[in-house]
């Protein structure tokens, strides 16, 4: 497995004298306060978080280089996206995407990226989301169901299917470790890439002075999953895929157990648009759903985050009461590799996102503040910002109960219970669409690798055991 830390190369470490030439023009020499107190190794860390800074670009977000959150009239200019609606009869049947997905993933075209570096703070679960043991009856992690869906991918079209795993340094040693220690759930070594994604440091809301965590720490967090294109180019991640020849990458995050990875259909119709980035979305079932919403806004697709998108839009209906800004975002996308390297190499940096968040921090005397209130402001890039720039994209409608049941919080709608409850019933769904007709209150798991789908069961002769009980685990 090669695992590749962002890290960067540590420079030589600029001396405080060195250090504070470089933070003076910018007001941030006050990260330097404790200097005196600190150890060698604490300087050389403090030196390393400093120089790893792209301090002309944080002055930029700072002064308010953002992307704006104020739709404003942007309003007035936003519609539905043109979209594949599920069963609808386009230019294309279902039947030759499928074909075309099919032949494409023979050709070992699609690589995989799961986005992993999260710190998954809503579900309370102290290690990284991916070693959550979700299976409803074999207690399976979000990684071994996610790359169990993927070799039975690689199986059924004889092909090898890389997967680029993105951690970040919350994540990244313990997800290697745990990937380690179950042989990466049966993918080879050569077929895994895990790579970091890099950090922005945060600065106080008020004045845009960075945070001291610690006397010798910045506070800083992941520069969020759009950190992957910046990521996927220092790690050496593209130019892996180009050396495979792969052609297409999908992408989902890891909180998805139900994520249909490498669709023929939906890799087809991607492939069948010649698209740069193509994705999924799933009718909302409410204005209020916690998902992004794909819209269009002057002829371009993109996604505005359910918290900025104002209410009165979110609730506006069409004439047959179906909402009109209706596409909401699962994060499942399938980009072109050549879009990506552009993308990732050309000027068309994506945008910052801000969010104001509580930031602790230590104080002129050292002490630790944990605030009450948010404090701080957090900078990141969102993957989706890719849609807007994309020559061509497409958006595809999926049913939300078949594809769709992230692990976000620790109780309510989207906890483990939720999810695995919703898994139980897509499997009760498939067994009953084949004619097996297994108790309802018999929890059924089917693992990927006998089927990712209900076509694939259809060819399995499954039939409940005779001892059933109150759980069967179809693996
Ligand atoms: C995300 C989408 C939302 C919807 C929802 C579906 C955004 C801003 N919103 O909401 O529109 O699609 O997912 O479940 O994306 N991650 C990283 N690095 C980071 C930050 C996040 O790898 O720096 C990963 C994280 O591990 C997770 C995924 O990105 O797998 C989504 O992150 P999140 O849970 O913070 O996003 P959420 O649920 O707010």
């Amino acid at each position: 497995m090669s695992t590749t830390r962002i890290a960067p190369e540590p420079a030589a470490v600029d001396s405080r004298n060195e250090l504070e030439a470089r933070l003076v023009p910018y007001g941030q020499d006050h990260v330097l306060q404790f200097w005196d107190d600190l150890a060698a190794q604490q300087r050389e860390s403090l030196a390393q978080q400093i120089q790893a800074i792209d301090l002309d670009q944080l002055d930029r977000l700072i002064g308010g280089d953002v992307a704006t959150c104020e739709l404003g009239d942007l309003c007035e200019r936003m519609s539905a996206p043109a979209a594949r609606r599920i069963g609808q009869i386009g230019p294309h049947s279902v039947e030759s995407a499928s074909r075309v997905g099919e032949e494409a993933l023979r050709c070992g075209l699609f690589g995989v990226v799961i986005v992993a570096g999260g710190q998954g703070s809503r579900l309370g679960f102290p290690h990284p989301k991916g070693s959550y043991p979700i299976g409803p009856v074999s207690g399976a992690s979000l990684f071994q169901i996610l790359i169990e869906k993927i070799l039975a991918a690689a199986a059924r079209y004889e092909t090898e299917i890389p997967l680029y795993l993105m951690t970040s340094p919350a994540t990244h040693d313990e997800t290697v470790k745990f990937l380690e220690e179950h042989g990466r759930f049966g993918l080879a070594a050569d077929e895994l890439f895990v790579f970091c994604q890099g950090t922005l440091p945060a600065v106080e809301e008020n004045t845009g002075k960075l945070i001291l965590a610690d006397k010798h720490q910045l506070f800083l967090s992941p520069d969020g999953h759009g950190g992957m294109l910046t990521a996927m180019q220092k790690s050496g991640a593209l130019e892996d895929m180009r050396r495979r020849g792969i052609e297409h990458l999908f992408y989902c995050q890891v909180d998805n157990p139900l994520v249909e990875m490498l669709s023929p259909e939906f890799v087809g119709y991607h492939i069948l648009a010649a698209s740069d980035v193509t994705t999924q979305v799933v009718a909302k079932r409410d204005a209020k759903e916690k998902v992004g919403n794909v819209v269009n806004i002057d002829g371009r697709l993109q996604i505005i985050e359910y918290s900025d998108l104002p209410q009165e839009l979110a609730e506006r209906r069409a004439a047959d009461g179906s909402l009109e800004i209706w596409a909401g975002n699962i994060a499942v996308h399938a980009f072109s590799a050549a879009f990506l390297e552009e993308a990732a190499t050309g000027d068309n940096r994506l945008p910052f996102h801000v969010a104001r968040k509580k930031v602790p921090y230590v104080t002129s005397t050292g002490e630790l503040m944990k605030p009450e209130t948010p404090n701080g402001i957090k900078f990141e890039q969102f993957i989706f910002d890719l849609l807007p720039i994309a020559r061509r994209s497409l958006v595809v409608e999926v049913s939300e109960d078949d594809v769709f049941a992230p692990l976000k919080n620790a109780e309510g709608k989207d906890s483990a219970d939720d999810v695995q409850q919703r898994m139980v019933a897509l499997n009760h769904r498939w067994l009953a669409a084949i004619g097996v007709n297994a108790d309802p209150c018999v929890r059924v798991e089917i693992s990927p690798l006998v089927a990712r789908s209900v076509e694939e069961l259809r060819e399995k002769r499954v039939s409940p055991p005779d001892d059933i009980g109150e759980a069967w685990y179809l693996a």
